[in-house]
């Protein structure tokens, strides 16, 4: 039985990225990812693709015969892809390592949020490749500074999962970036967590003091209590880059499809499935408020980590795949000698052997 994440989100929120980080990883701890790139409009993989919509539709072919803008344009390109699904499911049927599937989507939200032709491809995926899909939902977490602005990503996250209706993993991506943004109001937990929404309330009405903006921040609080009646949603953090919030993406995400409990890993990640059902890298994780605010620094620094002032460096590799082959050698004896201490930190505490 295949598995499968589906890597969806608003424009630039980090899907192409973490595909590309998601695949390095699994690579690094001994799983064989493939990559599906389904945005007709992404001209510019940086992963080893091995399926590309590009190569069946492309939006700029649509915008011009269709004389489509770039919005209508994906539109129809779903559309079209929704009317040959007979064709996809071959393709992907085709895929030589087709076990476990990163699939890159477009990031108009209008996809996910009401129109049906992703949720249409999703679930021919399930019943007739017998997928086991979860949905990995990348927001950027610069919403989060704002008050109205959260309550709208969580409306966006919610109207997600009733859509789709796939387990789901909302995530903040770009955490590394937050304390750039200036100092929030309330910890990181009360807004992964979702907490008591009313606090947000006198903050949403003082963003929008005028007298409309009293009517807005009253439709505000509606949505938020919308939200809190479904409890239904909270967040990951996520920085590509930075292996330990890797680790626990990956952790809720295997938990989320099943991928821990079944019977046979699919291949050669016998640890970290084995320490992972045990909770072995879950406890390692730290405080996200202590980690990626308060002591940010200092947990870079003691990773030895130079500071870039919220510089993305796109180039760090988990594995040998990575992309850039001049690093290749390096990265991967790191990667080598980190997993080896997370190996043996989980043996100490567990006061047995990791099988291989
Ligand atoms: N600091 C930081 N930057 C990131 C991270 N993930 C992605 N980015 C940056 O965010 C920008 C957008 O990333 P993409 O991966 O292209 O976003 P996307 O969601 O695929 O964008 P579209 O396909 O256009 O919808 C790029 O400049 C990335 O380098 C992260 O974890 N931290
Ligand atoms: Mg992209």
């Amino acid at each position: 039985m295949p598995f499968g994440q589906l890597v969806l989100g608003p424009p630039g929120s980090g899907k192409s990225t973490y595909c590309h980080g998601m695949y390095q990883f699994l690579c690094a701890i001994g799983r064989k990812p493939s990559v599906v790139n389904l945005d007709p409009a992404n001209d510019k993989t940086v992963y080893p693709c091995s399926l590309d919509i590009r190569d069946f539709i492309r939006l700029e072919d649509i915008m011009e015969s269709e004389s489509l803008g770039p919005n209508g344009g994906l539109m129809y390109a779903l559309e079209e892809m929704e009317n040959s699904l007979d064709e996809f499911v071959n393709q992907v049927k085709s895929i030589g390592d087709r076990e476990y599937v990163i699939f890159d989507c477009p990031g108009q939200v209008e996809l996910y949020t009401h129109h049906n032709a992703m949720k249409t491809i999703f679930k021919t995926l399930e019943k007739q490749l017998d997928f086991r899909l979860v949905v990995v939902h990348l927001v950027d977490s610069y919403y989060i500074t704002s008050p109205s602005q959260y309550i709208s990503i969580l409306l966006l996250s919610l109207r997600s999962m009733l859509q789709i209706d796939l387990p789901h993993i909302n995530v903040l991506s770009k955490i590394d970036l937050i304390k750039n943004y200036g100092e929030l109001p309330f910890n990181l937990d009360y807004y992964t967590e979702v907490q008591d929404l009313s606090y947000m309330f006198p903050l949403v009405e003082k963003e929008s003091p005028s007298l409309l903006g009293q009517k807005y921040a009253k439709l505000t609080e509606a949505i938020a209590d919308v939200v809190e009646d479904f409890g239904l949603v909270a967040f990951e953090v996520l920085a590509v880059e930075d292996k330990q919030s890797m680790i626990s993406l990956l952790s809720v995400i295997d938990k989320a499809t099943g991928y821990l409990f079944g019977s046979t890993e699919i291949g050669g990640d016998a640890v970290w499935v084995e320490a992972t059902r045990q909770g072995g890298y879950l406890s390692a994780a730290v405080d996200i408020q202590e980690r990626w605010i308060d002591y940010k620094d200092e947990y870079e620094k003691a990773a030895g980590k130079h500071d870039h002032d919220g510089e993305f460096q796109d180039s760090e590799g988990y594995g040998p795949d990575a992309a850039d082959a001049a690093d290749a050698d390096t990265s991967q004896t790191n990667e080598e000698r980190e997993w080896q201490e997370a190996m043996e930190q989980w043996e100490r505490e567990h006061g047995k052997k990791a099988t291989k």
